[in-house]
């Protein structure tokens, strides 16, 4: 039976802070796997737009304001990620709901409230998050001029991601933490094969694709 069940792409996400190498490993990634890159934010559409100019400091938004658009902002791609999945090709995401939580909460907001808005969207199939502590981070070449991007903020930020993992986990998601601080190409190696043991894994289970 299940042989005659039509095969979707793999839905992957990598999370990291900031400077955590998250770019180049999903470029790589998507490469490897012959698989379409994305991330969010999606800063094209109106709503990213004004993710932007905040992200930028050109504009100020309340912390709830902001955290919803980065929530709509999945929402108004759920629909092409459904259609390249559904089409059989897989996606590699840099960044997700897991971000939206943990930048969030770390700004004083409320863990069970920042959940709330990305309930529904699709669960990844695996979440690599790139773990670096934030000095490290910090001493990789300096951070931009975009919100956030400060060390102390960095650093409630990674506590604020393992308790997303834990939250993850608890819920039946595959969430592998990779060591960000080896060389590029070990880390890029240690995500292929954390990619091969999830996704072997999930042939054999089934395929279909569960809901945050
Ligand atoms: N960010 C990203 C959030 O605060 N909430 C979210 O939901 C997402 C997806 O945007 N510092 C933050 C994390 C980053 C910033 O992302 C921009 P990037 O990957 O640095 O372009
Ligand atoms: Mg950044």
């Amino acid at each position: 039976d299940h042989q005659h069940r039509r095969k979707r792409g793999f839905f992957i996400v990598v999370e990291g802070l900031d400077r955590a190498g998250k770019s180049t490993q999903v470029e790589r990634l998507a490469q490897h796997l012959n698989a379409k890159p994305i991330k969010f934010p999606e800063r094209t559409t109106a709503i990213g737009q004004m993710i932007n100019s905040y992200l930028a400091q050109t504009s100020e938004l309340d912390d709830q304001a902001i955290h919803l658009l980065f929530s709509a902002n999945r929402w108004e791609c759920v629909a092409a990620i459904h259609k390249t999945l559904d089409a059989g090709e897989s996606i590699v995401c840099d960044r997700y709901a897991f971000s939206g939580i943990a930048y969030s909460v770390s700004k004083g907001l409320s863990y069970d409230w920042c959940r709330h808005p990305d309930i529904g969207l699709p669960l990844p199939d695996l979440t690599l998050f790139l773990d670096l502590d934030a000095q490290t981070a910090a001493a990789r070449g300096g951070y931009g001029e975009e919100r956030y991007e400060k060390l102390e903020f960095q650093a409630k930020v990674r506590e604020a991601f393992s308790r997303v993992a834990q939250d993850v986990k608890a819920h039946g998601g595959r969430w592998v933490t990779i060591d960000a601080g080896k060389t590029l190409d070990q880390v890029t190696d240690d995500i292929q094969r954390a990619v091969q043991r999830a996704t072997s894994s999930i042939d054999r289970v089934g395929i279909k694709l569960g809901r945050l």
